[in-house]
């Protein structure tokens, strides 16, 4: 098996089914990763251990999903000099909004790149972590570019889907 570089963190097994989102696009783009549940609130001792551990394990980049008050990226961040992604989650009566708040109001010298709240952020926060993946892989350049252009063949189809109800 290869060494993962990405490492996806959630806050809770309850988060799980969002953040797996995640790991059906690296596995797509041949990516390898690892999943831990850490919480930065009930388990903060071993998600300093696991971050200050994770580069010479080779990790590049750290994705994190939380919900409620989300610490959990910015408590990565601060340990850590690796991007940190963070992925705000549903998972309380706000509906993610505090997440989302709690994930991406970091005070400046402290980043963590936010993605949308939910599934299409767990997506996105995987793609980000290709991409950032990619300034030193031309092959997975290629493949993000493959996507791209994937991304373009169904809007010009939908187009066409369209025209065709239209003109019926
Ligand atoms: C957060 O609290 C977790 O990331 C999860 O989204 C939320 C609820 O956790 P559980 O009570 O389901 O374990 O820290």
């Amino acid at each position: 098996m290869k060494r993962p570089l990405v490492a996806i963190l959630m806050g809770s097994d309850s988060d799980l089914e969002v953040m797996s989102e995640g790991t059906v696009i690296l596995k797509d783009f041949g990516v390898s990763c690892e999943m831990k549940v850490l919480s930065a609130h009930r388990s903060p001792e071993l998600v300093s251990r696991f971050v200050k551990q994770a580069r010479s394990r080779g990790i590049q980049v750290f994705i994190c999903g939380a919900g409620g008050a989300a610490h959990l990226a910015g408590a990565v961040a601060a340990h850590t000099t690796l991007p940190v992604i963070g992925v705000p989650l549903n998972a309380s009566a706000l509906g993610g909004l505090d997440a989302l708040l709690a994930t991406v109001q970091m005070p400046a010298g402290t980043p963590v790149a936010t993605v949308a709240v939910g599934k299409a952020g767990a997506r996105n926060a995987a793609l980000l972590a290709c991409q950032i993946l990619a300034l030193h892989s031309a092959g997975l350049r290629k493949k993000l570019e493959a996507f791209k252009e994937k991304l373009v063949a169904g809007i010009i189809k939908k187009n066409q889907q369209l025209e065709k109800e239209l003109r019926a």
